[in-house]
């Protein structure tokens, strides 16, 4: 039987509602400015800066705090050019036959298809794997996780804004399925590829769709009348 954790204070800053205010534009304006690139410069990034933003998205809230989550960082050309050459493949047989008339459509404005220079291109990959159970010494063997696919989805997105916030771009890839990553980086059982993050700097010129976003109405309902300002 586990005993409940000690408790300590927590450290939490309360602002005053106009700092609230400026500062939710201000986040607004930042991320609002995040794009899915698909043509990376070669250039090298600080790899330190990459691994603080792991730190940060390794704060990500998960089920029952088992941080049941596992960051590759792949920059070796050989590891890289297998990957591609796997996703490719899987990607291949996904343009050509696994997704439906109706997908291939949807994409064609993306102007996305099988071949992924990206993956080789980019000056490193990150491979999100999710943890399925962990091996946990207090209790000699396996312990279960929980809601590992919203704590996994949840330490992305905290990955993919610490990493735009420090100036590098991101591409979330599924090239699904992913369990040739596994293999390629000899990862243990209890593991399963998530996301797929080339990362690194646009290409100069780098160009992307020119999509919306949905307004705010459209993604928001309150139930509540009490929208007077504080
Ligand atoms: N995984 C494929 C196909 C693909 C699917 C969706 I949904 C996208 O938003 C983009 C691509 C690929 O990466 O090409």
């Amino acid at each position: 039987m586990s005993e409940a954790f000690d408790q300590k204070p927590l450290e939490f800053l309360r602002l005053d509602p106009e700092e609230m205010r400026a500062r939710a534009s201000e986040v607004y304006n930042r991320l609002q400015s995040r794009r899915t690139v698909r043509h990376f410069s070669s250039d090298p990034l600080p790899m330190d800066v990459v691994e603080e933003c792991i730190r940060a998205a390794s704060t990500a809230p998960s089920g029952a705090n088992k941080q049941p989550w596992h960051f590759c960082v792949v920059t070796d050309s050989a590891i890289k050019s297998a990957i591609r050459e796997a996703a490719e493949k899987e990607e291949y047989l996904n343009y050509h036959g696994r997704m439906s008339e109706e997908w291939l459509d949807e994409l064609r404005q993306f102007g996305t298809d099988h071949v992924k220079p990206h993956l080789e291109v980019a000056p490193a990959l990150i491979v999100v794997f999710r943890q399925s159970w962990s091996l946990d010494a207090t209790r000699e063997g396996k312990s279960k996780n929980y809601y590992v696919q919203e704590s996994v989805g949840l330490a992305c997105g905290m990955l993919l804004a610490a990493l735009h916030e420090c100036g590098i771009a991101t591409l979330t890839h599924t090239p699904s399925p992913m369990d040739f990553l596994g293999q390629i980086l000899n990862r243990p059982p209890n593991e399963k590829a998530f996301l797929l993050i080339p990362i690194g700097y646009p290409t100069e010129g780098c160009q992307v769709p020119d999509i919306q976003r949905k307004r705010v109405e459209e993604v928001v309902t309150y139930y509540g009348s009490d929208f007077k300002k504080i």
